[in-house]
């Protein structure tokens, strides 16, 4: 734990009025979606209409990305596949998973770039994942380096420059580690950027490791989150012992795929201090190396973002024996369930009432501000079109103020991320995933230590809480919702048209897209410089923000464009 925002506060005094019988028989499962409005569209007549102007082959295929979802038979999608070319996605590449969200926001790496100057431009500072570290610590996040790789490098190979770049690095600014990562023309040159780095970590002492993570690799960004748990796991985790001052908290979690964004991570920091539970690192949100590097001695690994570091969650438990559960820290609720979870996990009166305690006290402040803005936006029904967890998590905050979710997708998630982890034996690896290691891992001899016995697991499952599993965003929306994959524009406008949602969350490729439809848009990647979202005061952030945005006025000055036609519908 880096700071002690409020850990120092004496524990709420509430804790003796807990009754512990009462909280155990709380259901963990999954969340209660909002009823859709009465008069939404067909999904599944509105799914062939979608794709009626592609030519016949592209049809095809995008109709298999498009469903009406059904939570009680959850029908199968098409997801993580090439994008037909010329439909206009909103992906990014293999290098952007890989160093700019797994890798980037950890403070203390030096993370080097090794390409044309342009790659390391577009990682600097743009996912807005912020730091705070503790005095005397490094912090390079806001640099960026690069080896600014030119036709020279091209021609004659980039390994020397790389070296240099390396040593260069390590001399002005004496970092624990060294991480290198390739973009497109290294893997078509050929350098070896891992005997570089094996090179440079005997030279200099210190962990330099590579990532061939060249942004044509795989079929999005997804790729690069795999090369990026993997080169994680082989060079980082389990490379330095736990503090003992930090074993002495049995209650201790990784937090698994929170990269704070806006400041989330701080206030799940501050949140999980109030509770009393450890965090030995979060991956990687205002992540130090050394909590990384520790992070084998943790009790519970919790995922917030599956679809990113799911790899690594499977094999910690594989080689150390540590669980994990699925935890969603975006709205009011969920946040108050998933600390429940934990609390489920570890089976402690103390801890219990520790968390039942905190949850009534931050639930006191934001019952008001929710009770207030779900006045006025309750029924308001909005569309997600995020990433490869966003849009299912923030369905959550939606439901926190009664709005419906009607239509959502992920740009870049898997089958498991849709349906749930229970289709993963069905899910066949095409060529694209194929040129992505899948790395042995077995139990560590010495360090395998199994945090819960069989007996345990299956009371656990009998009181609701399974670990290693996730439901998947189907599970969680309403029978009749839209649920589209890999979205396009043109699908996006058809379906504005159709819904005439109250807002439509997505990021910045179509945010003004959408507003000259008259709908606002708020960007769930960066937040629109706003945030944090996560916890109780982010929940608090959001309503506020969402209020404004869809009470604003200006929004019923616009014309959208279909306004003129034949079956116009009202203005907002
Ligand atoms: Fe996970 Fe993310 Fe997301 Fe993601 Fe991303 Fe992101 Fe995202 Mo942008 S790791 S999958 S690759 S939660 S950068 S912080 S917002 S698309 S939904």
């Amino acid at each position: 734990m880096k700071r002690l925002p409020e850990s120092s506060v004496p524990p709420p005094a509430a804790r003796a009025e807990v009754d512990l019988a009462a909280v155990a028989t709380i259901d963990l499962g999954p969340m209660h979606p909002v009823a859709l409005p009465a008069q939404v569209p067909d999904a599944d007549a509105l799914a062939g209409d979608l794709v009626t102007a592609y030519p016949p082959k592209v049809l095809r295929k995008r109709r298999r990305h498009i469903r009406s979802n059904d939570p009680d038979a959850i029908p199968e999608i098409e997801a993580n596949v090439r994008t037909v070319p010329g439909i206009i996605t909103q992906r990014g590449c293999c290098y952007a998973g890989c160093k700019g969200v797994v890798l980037g926001p950890v403070t203390d790496i030096v993370h080097i770039v090794h390409g044309p100057v342009g790659c390391s431009y577009y990682a600097w500072m743009t996912r807005r994942n912020q730091a705070d570290v503790p005095e005397g610590a490094q912090n390079f996040l806001n640099y960026t380096f690069t080896t600014d790789m030119t036709e020279h490098e091209i021609i004659f190979g980039g390994e020397e420059k790389l070296a240099r770049a390396i040593r260069e690095a390590y001399d002005l600014f004496h970092p624990k580690a060294i991480a290198v990562f390739s973009t497109c023309p290294v893997g078509l040159i050929g350098d070896d950027v891992h005997a570089v780095a094996t090179q440079m970590r005997k030279e200099l002492g210190i962990n330099v490791f590579g990532f061939s993570c060249e942004g044509y690799k795989g079929v999005s960004q997804s790729a690069g989150h795999h090369i990026a748990n993997n080169g994680l796991f082989k060079h980082v985790v389990g490379t330095e012992e736990l503090p003992e001052s930090l074993k002495q908290n049995p209650f201790r979690v990784n937090l698994l795929g929170e990269y704070n964004i806006g400041g989330d991570a701080f206030e799940l920091e501050r949140v999980f201090a109030r509770c009393g539970i450890e965090l030995v690192s979060t991956f990687s949100g205002n992540a130090q190396y050394s909590e990384l590097a520790h992070s084998q001695d943790a009790n519970l690994n919790l995922i917030m973002c599956h679809r990113s570091i799911n790899y690594m969650a499977e094999m910690m438990e594989t080689k150390y024996g540590i669980p994990w559960i699925k935890v969603n820290f975006i709205g009011a609720e969920s946040t108050a369930k998933s600390l429940r979870k934990i609390a489920r996990y570890f089976d402690n009166p103390e801890l219990t009432a520790r968390v039942e305690a905190v949850i009534a006290e931050e639930m006191a402040a934001v019952e008001p501000v929710r009770a207030e803005i779900r006045s006025r936006v309750a029924g308001r029904p909005v569309m997600l079109w995020v990433g490869g967890s966003r849009a299912h998590h923030y369905q959550a905050l939606f439901a926190d103020l009664a709005m419906p979710t009607v239509a959502a997708g992920y740009e870049f998630a898997h089958r498991d991320d849709y349906e749930g982890s229970s289709v993963l034996g069905s899910i066949t690896i095409d060529a694209d995933s194929r040129n992505i290691e899948e790395i042995e891992v077995a139990p560590d001899p010495a360090e395998y230590r199994p945090r819960k016995s069989v007996d345990q697991v299956a009371e656990l499952a009998a009181n609701g809480l399974k670990l290693g599993e996730y439901e998947g965003m189907m599970a969680e929306m309403s029978k009749g919702a839209m649920i589209v994959d890999d979205i396009s524009h043109a699908e996006l406008e058809r379906l504005i048209e159709a819904y005439h949602p109250a807002l439509v969350c997505s990021g910045i490729k179509d945010k003004y897209v959408i507003e000259k439809m008259g709908v606002p848009c708020k960007q769930l990647h960066n937040y629109d410089y706003g945030g944090p979202y996560a916890g109780f005061r982010g929940a608090i952030n959001f309503y506020r923000e969402i209020d404004r945005m869809v009470g604003a006025k200006v929004w019923s000055l616009i014309t959208p464009p279909w306004a003129t036609a034949s079956a116009a519908p009202s203005k907002h």
